[in-house]
């Protein structure tokens, strides 16, 4: 299966349970790919103040892996077992520009494995 992203948004990301996933980065800058299962009734945007400065709550979930470093115009395969449950895919590099994480411009991404 493939996902995709842009510098603001996945385009596409898992929507099962589909254990391997090829990520094409369609921006102009590089991204990453953080796959997290999320605690019960977590969102992603829950686990993102677990990594700023000073944060001293655990995050709601934990992280499985991913792929760090895809350049614009690259593809990276990551797999993932996936039991039952509600996970997300963050990228938690800056932009270039703003110097803000993506995920606070939108890329995270959530999907349910029944
Ligand atoms: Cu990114």
């Amino acid at each position: 299966m493939a996902c995709s992203c842009n510098d603001r948004a996945w385009n596409r990301g898992p929507e099962d349970s589909d254990r391997s996933y090829v990520l094409v980065n369609e921006g102009a800058q590089a991204h990453e790919v953080v796959l997290v299962k999320l605690a019960p009734a977590a969102k992603a945007q829950d686990f993102i103040p677990a990594f700023e400065s000073g944060a001293v709550e655990p995050p709601p979930g934990r992280p499985l892996g991913g792929i760090v470093g895809i350049e614009r115009g690259a593809r990276g395969l990551f797999s993932a077992q996936f039991d039952p449950g509600r996970y997300a895919l963050i990228c938690f590099f800056p932009d270039t520009r703003t110097g803000a994480p993506h995920f606070a411009q939108g890329m995270t991404w959530e999907f349910d494995v029944r």
